[in-house]
């Protein structure tokens, strides 16, 4: 028979693959205490001085960590002695309009799940800018691995109103074949692995794959260099996950940058009861990972710190970099929640009103004549009429053939699959009442 039971995955070259193992670690050094020295030569601490001060460090005294911010909320540039401007007029309207669509998407699909026509549904609100701008800095071939609140990303890349309404509709045109809950997009083409509803999962498999490129690049240094973006929240940075992954992408230096969301909630735990350190950055140096604190309402300093954490990411052979993006969470946390339960309207008014990455980066342009409001009136519109338009085409379209429930986990089907695919057949013919199957492409007969 067959090997049938191989999952599809990274072939590792043995030949080559175990020399650049070694080659990429670094050499074993012995570590003596010099007679006299005033440092302490442990392995464990091999660079700290000896002290007869008895301190025990207080987090409360080392200073917080400063956020990085290009434009404030008004839409000004608050180092007017330089130009934030990274890349040119046109590249800019398209980050506004790859913001704008998730922002005019969201609130459709927000209202098409209130009136049942899908399962469930996240939006992005307030959240926008970190998407977008940390996406405009990757380059396509590097991979991402995100959580849910990174549609930013995927429009940024590509992912089209189509890609993402035949996965909420879970249609035939799902690249996932309906198999997963709405908003768990994924693109092989567009190298975005599929989302994954176990928090944080996607964080040490972020290390491997950037450990594979790190393979990859000295087995072939002929290809161009590659990165791992890795998005969390902060809520999913309390898993174990996080900290194996951030340890594991120290050592070994491989190239990802970790993208950490920090929107004040996890569901309905503020932050305030989350943790008791300076937010997620202070663990990054904790790891001894370069980390920066950014304000992700600002759609500038989002894309230099991932720019730069790029470049970073690339030297000395691969090493992790940590990106800590504030915002708030505008939204409910998804359709299944209410906020008004656990946080004061108010407050979220107030974000509302006080800054948001879409009016921020809108107040610049503005100011640069680049954007007016008939702009802003128009743009909307149109966004509007392709998302309904998508909307309803996809809902029209056929879901993909029941066979697809028992595909794709090994390369053939295995005999219990088969027998699970034939006594589900028995029981549509048996009770063809019970189980109307006409919208499923081929209908029953997909499962002969
Ligand atoms: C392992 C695991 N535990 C709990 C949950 C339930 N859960 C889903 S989202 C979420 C909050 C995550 O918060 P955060 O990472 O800050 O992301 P945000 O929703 O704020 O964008 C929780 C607890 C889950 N999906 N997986
Ligand atoms: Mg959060």
């Amino acid at each position: 028979m067959k090997a049938t039971r191989r999952p599809h995955g990274f072939r590792f070259n043995v030949s080559t693959g175990y020399a650049a193992c070694r080659a990429a670690s670094k050499r074993w050094s012995s570590i003596s205490q010099r007679p006299g020295s005033d440092h302490v030569h442990f392995p464990g601490a091999v660079n700290s001085k000896f002290t007869s001060e008895m301190i025990f460090q207080r987090p409360s005294t080392h200073p917080t960590i400063p956020t990085y911010r290009v434009m404030d909320s008004d839409g000004n540039v608050v180092d007017n002695t330089r130009d934030p401007q990274s890349a040119p007029d046109s590249e800019i309207l398209n980050w506004y309009r790859n913001m704008l669509t998730v922002s005019v998407m969201d609130r459709i699909m927000y209202d098409a799940q209130r009136q049942g026509r899908i399962s469930f549904y996240m939006v992005s609100a307030g959240e926008e800018g970190i998407a977008v701008g940390s996406a405009s800095a990757l380059t396509s071939d590097d991979v991402v691995f995100a959580q849910y609140r990174e549609t930013g990303v995927f429009a940024q890349r590509g992912f089209t109103l189509k890609d993402f309404m035949s996965q909420l509709f879970a249609n035939k045109n799902d690249a996932g074949r309906g198999r997963n809950m709405p908003v768990h997009y994924g693109s092989a083409k567009l190298n975005i692995h599929t989302i994954s509803s176990t928090l944080a999962t996607q964080i040490p498999q972020a290390s491997g794959a950037a450990y594979a490129l790190k393979m990859q690049a000295l087995q072939n240094p002929n290809i161009p260099q590659r990165v791992v973006a890795c998005y969390f929240g902060e809520g999913a940075a309390s898993e174990g996950d996080f900290h194996a992954a951030l340890n594991i992408a120290a050592t070994r230096g491989c190239p990802v940058i970790f993208i950490c969301r920090n929107n004040g909630f996890a569901i309905s735990t503020p932050t305030l009861e989350q943790y008791r350190g300076d937010g997620i950055a202070s663990r990054g140096i904790g790891y001894g990972i370069d980390t920066i604190r950014v304000d992700g309402n600002d759609i500038f300093a989002v894309r230099e710190a991932t720019l730069a954490a790029r470049n970073m990411a690339l030297q000395d052979g691969g090493r992790p970099i940590l990106i800590e993006a504030m915002s708030y969470r505008v939204s409910h946390h998804s359709t299944s929640d209410d906020s008004f339960a656990y946080r004061a309207r108010v407050e979220v008014e107030e974000w509302k009103r006080r800054d948001n990455p879409i009016s921020r980066l809108r107040k610049w342009m503005e100011k640069k004549g680049l954007w007016n409001e008939q702009m802003e009136s128009e743009a909307r519109t149109e966004i509007r009429k392709q998302v309904l338009q998508e909307l309803s085409a996809a809902q029209k379209e056929k879901k993909p053939p029941l066979r697809a429930l028992f595909e794709d986990v090994y390369e053939e089907i295995t005999p219990e699959a088969a027998a699970q695919m034939k006594e589900l057949k028995r029981m549509i013919d048996t009770y063809p009442d019970e189980y109307d199957v006409s919208g499923f492409e081929g209908g029953v007969k997909s499962l002969e």
